[in-house]
């Protein structure tokens, strides 16, 4: 164990507050079952493929005053996908839940996420252990991983492992491709009588794991107060130097809620959204050319400053761009079981191949790329069929086009100002940040709601915990089956079952929110300066939640 900081000792004291319901004792709960349910999208098809999870109901907890006995029970429990901050305060949350259901009741860890399943690694979890990781920020309890759980040697290999160490009950903790992984694993126990049960927690930082029930995954408000500091900070740089355009790509890869938040927080000069770029079909350089606008202006305005927010996945969304690397995603497989194109050893010589490849329109827009993001795009994929949109240099990309653009300009003689720009990257800073109040609340009550969930018997769920505007005491704990998130989406060139990520919703409050504001934000500047995330004092600043959340919630209110 490495020295503790103060904070981390401080933090470590810390009692996470429990939902009333769930604080009444795993041992004083009843379950409370709602109405039947059915998938976003494609039903048919995911009823077919999920048989015996397909349309279970929603259920919630209430406290009861008889007290339930139970049967001892070991669990297993996987922390899967990229870090968020409170996901060790989800072990925690279900090793104190299970041992108060039963102090004989055993927590095994698998270790490097859902590959320690398969390989039958694990360690048990000890009060010790867990006592030394509350309340902090990581997933190095027990690591993580990204494997794809999905053949009949995983699933086989799993339960032998599970019947090994008597698990009849394993939470997932994980975003929207692990969540998904809970639901083929369940699905597969359930069919065949396996008695292994399966629950999800909703984890990532990218907050797109979030529907009617599931208001934020956990590590959103941790990760976009983290960037907001780091923005808000650079932004007092920008206004005391007054010389560079800093331009900062923000984490969150496909959709753009981190990036929204982080504006809110800031009011930066320039946020590019993603979600908006696909519905106005804007072309890179219509990008460029909508942010040298914003330039010019300043630089008339004596501003020759400012800083530009880039979401990370945005190059996926530029229709050209989506297209060519759609067309490509599906020709890879391909192209890596081909000895003819493997065999090659050089970079150019590979990127010729794929452009014969790609259809003439693709190929146009790959070979008009520079050689870096080419480079960039042919990268190994993630196990789930993902391009690796934090390892590409969008923010690069824009700078270089822009200062061809504004040269051009200059020559037209409608620019005249200096461009000097910085470039940066925040995603890895925030991931593994100290949890907020509200991250550590939540994630204790996601994980101690998971194992209630196990205890009633429930398989196919994920752990809900809601009302998150409220005190954590009023929070409303429960479960939403799996199924109900899944629709049909093409992944390394098959349609497969997914849980749905959440885009930013354009016409919904948050993006509303920007869209009134940045005009105003891009020429005048009223910066922002949030500061670091505060873990002691006044309530309305260690505990306040997201302007998403906040928003998000004041609009379902109205239409109630
Ligand atoms: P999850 O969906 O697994 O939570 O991933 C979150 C994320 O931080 C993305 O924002 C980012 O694109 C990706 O992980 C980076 O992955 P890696 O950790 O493998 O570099």
């Amino acid at each position: 164990m490495t020295e503790l900081s103060p904070l981390q000792k401080a933090r470590l004291k810390f009692k996470p507050v429990l939902p009333a319901t769930l604080a009444a004792g795993i041992t004083n709960l009843s379950l409370i079952e709602g109405n039947a349910t059915e998938s976003v999208a494609d039903q048919e098809q995911i009823q077919k493929l999920f048989p015996n999870t397909y349309g279970k109901p929603m259920v919630t907890f209430e406290g009861t005053a008889s007290t339930t006995t139970f049967e001892t029970k070991n669990v297993g429990v996987i922390l899967s996908g990229g870090q968020a901050p409170g996901g060790h305060n989800v072990v925690a949350g279900i090793y104190d839940a299970l041992k108060q259901a039963n102090p004989e009741n055993k927590l095994y860890g698998f270790l490097g996420g859902p590959a320690g399943i398969i390989d039958g690694k694990y360690i048990e979890l000890t009060d010790e252990i867990i006592d030394a990781y509350r309340n902090t920020g990581g997933f190095d309890i027990i690591g993580s991983g990204r494997t794809k759980l999905e053949t009949e040697e995983q699933f086989q290999s799993s339960w032998e492992n599970c019947k090994k160490l008597n698990i009849t009950g394993i939470v997932i903790i994980g975003g929207d491709d692990s969540n998904t992984n809970a639901a083929m694993l369940a699905e597969w126990f359930k069919s065949k009588n396996a008695g292994i049960q399966v629950i999800g927690c909703p984890k990532t930082i990218d907050g797109d794991l979030k529907n009617s029930q599931i208001e934020i995954s956990f590590g959103f408000d941790t990760a976009t107060k983290t960037y907001s500091e780091l923005v808000g900070n650079i932004q007092r740089d920008v206004n005391s130097a007054k010389k560079y355009w800093h331009f900062i790509k923000l984490m969150g890869r496909s959709a753009t809620h981190v990036g929204l938040e982080v504006a809110l927080q800031t009011q930066p000069n320039i946020t590019l959204i993603s979600e908006e770029v696909e519905q106005k079909s804007m072309s890179l350089s219509q990008i460029v050319d909508y942010m040298a606008d914003i330039i010019v202006k300043r630089s008339k305005l004596g501003k020759n400053f400012g800083v530009a927010l880039i979401p990370e996945g945005l190059i996926e969304f530029v229709p050209e761009m989506k297209a060519m690397i759609q067309n490509l995603n599906d020709l890879m497989p391909t192209l890596e079981e081909d000895p003819n194109f493997t065999q090659l050893t050089s970079g150019v010589e590979k990127e010729a191949v794929i452009e014969k490849r790609l259809k003439a329109e693709n190929a146009a827009v790959f070979r008009s790329l520079p050689a870096m993001i080419k480079a960039q795009l042919l990268m190994d994929r993630d196990p789930h069929g993902n391009v690796q949109v934090s390892k590409i240099e969008t923010e690069k990309l824009l700078i270089e086009m822009l200062k061809i653009k504004l040269y051009q300009m200059k020559q037209e003689g409608v620019y005249t100002g200096k461009f000097s720009d910085q470039s940066h990257f925040f995603g890895y800073e925030g991931r593994c940040a100290f949890p907020s109040n509200f991250d550590s609340n939540y994630c204790y009550a996601l994980g101690y709601n998971a194992f209630a969930l196990i205890q009633f018997g429930l398989t196919g769920y994920l752990s809900s915990v809601r009302d998150l505007t409220k005190a954590p005491q009023d929070w409303i704990a429960g479960g939403v089956p799996l199924t109900m998130m899944m629709n049909m989406e093409r992944r390394h060139g098959q349609m497969k079952p997914v849980i749905q990520k959440a885009l930013v919703k354009l016409d919904g409050p948050v993006f509303k929110k920007l869209e009134a504001n940045r005009e105003k934000w891009a020429l005048e500047d009223h910066y922002v300066f949030p500061g670091a995330i505060q873990y002691f004092g006044p309530s309305e600043v260690a505990d306040i939640t997201t302007q998403t959340l906040k928003l998000e919630h004041e609009a379902s209110l109205s239409l109630v």
